[in-house]
């Protein structure tokens, strides 16, 4: 009898693991500002941790960019700067808000001609492992 409770201890928390696997951050409000040439483009979002775990980020990748990183923009003494972000975390029920002069995706070497209209897929990248495609809605340099 003892057994056969460990027995479903044990399954109940190999469900309890997977039901909580199973949450997904939502994301709203995905773009990206198209600049000419090659300049380098910022990425908005909205996400939001719906689990009981701390969701943290750690990067992010697209089949039209050659890179992306984490940036940060910080006002210091009047003067604003970018600060390179390694990882953010989203406490369970936060949200995270990237945002012009707050956080942003920053992305580099576009792999093909993108313009506004377009959209295109970033996936990003969770400590955990997790990954999640959001499709980003290309919009005008004068967007806000
Ligand atoms: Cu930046």
């Amino acid at each position: 009898m003892r057994r056969l409770l460990y027995g479903l201890a044990a399954l109940g928390m190999l469900l309890w693991q997977v039901q909580c696997l199973a949450v997904e951050p939502t994301t709203s409000q995905a773009w990206i500002r198209v600049l000419p040439g090659d300049l380098p483009l910022a990425g908005y979002l909205v996400l939001t941790n719906p689990g009981e775990r701390t969701l943290t980020l750690v990067g992010a990748h697209s089949p039209a960019f050659s890179q992306i990183e984490m940036h940060r923009s910080v006002d210091q003494s009047g003067v604003a700067r970018m600060m390179m972000v390694e990882r953010v975390a989203i406490a369970p029920g936060g949200r995270l808000v990237f945002g012009p002069g707050g956080y942003h995706l920053m992305l580099f070497d576009r792999t093909r001609v993108l313009q506004a209209g377009d959209e295109v897929p970033v996936t990003l990248e969770f400590a955990d492992g997790e990954r999640l495609t959001v499709r980003f809605a290309l919009r005008e340099a004068t967007a806000r």
